[in-house]
């Protein structure tokens, strides 16, 4: 092997690492660290449900898109917490109770319309421009 192949061979392989490290940097950016959920139910009708199934942690806001300026709600996703396959928000009059719930990864949770009208539950907040087809989860 001549000492040029082997140059060549090195510098290569450190362009092969950069390239590597680089994108071992971009996997880590900020997107990784907030993650996101997108869901809208559309109608629901009184006495009809709707279920999502939180996967990672974090702090989720969603609302009623008929009702968006009083009709708020949290989801907290949390591993501290134990652990259930389902937990329920129960929409009474224009309101989520309870209106801030802590589940832990990969809980179904159902809301229950109790309420004589219909009602939505759409990922995000009123500012955020809702309809679910906003990425920020804040
Ligand atoms: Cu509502």
């Amino acid at each position: 092997m001549s000492a040029l192949t082997t140059i060549r061979r090195l510098a290569i392989t450190v362009l092969v690492l950069f390239a590597l490290i680089l994108n071992g940097c971009q996997s880590t950016s900020s997107d990784n660290n907030k993650p996101s959920v997108n869901f809208n139910s559309g109608n629901i009708s009184p006495g009809g449900t709707y279920s999502y199934t939180f996967e990672s942690e974090g702090t989720f806001d969603y609302y009623c898109e008929i009702h968006s300026a009083d009709m708020q709600g949290q989801i907290t996703v949390s591993s501290a917490t134990s652990s259930a396959e389902r937990d329920t928000v129960n929409m009474e009059g224009n309101s989520f109770q309870p209106s801030n719930l802590t589940v832990a990864p990969n809980t179904e949770v159902v809301w229950i319309n109790n309420a004589d009208h219909a009602h939505t539950v759409v990922s995000g907040n009123p500012s955020s421009g809702g309809g679910g087809g906003d990425d920020d989860p804040y």
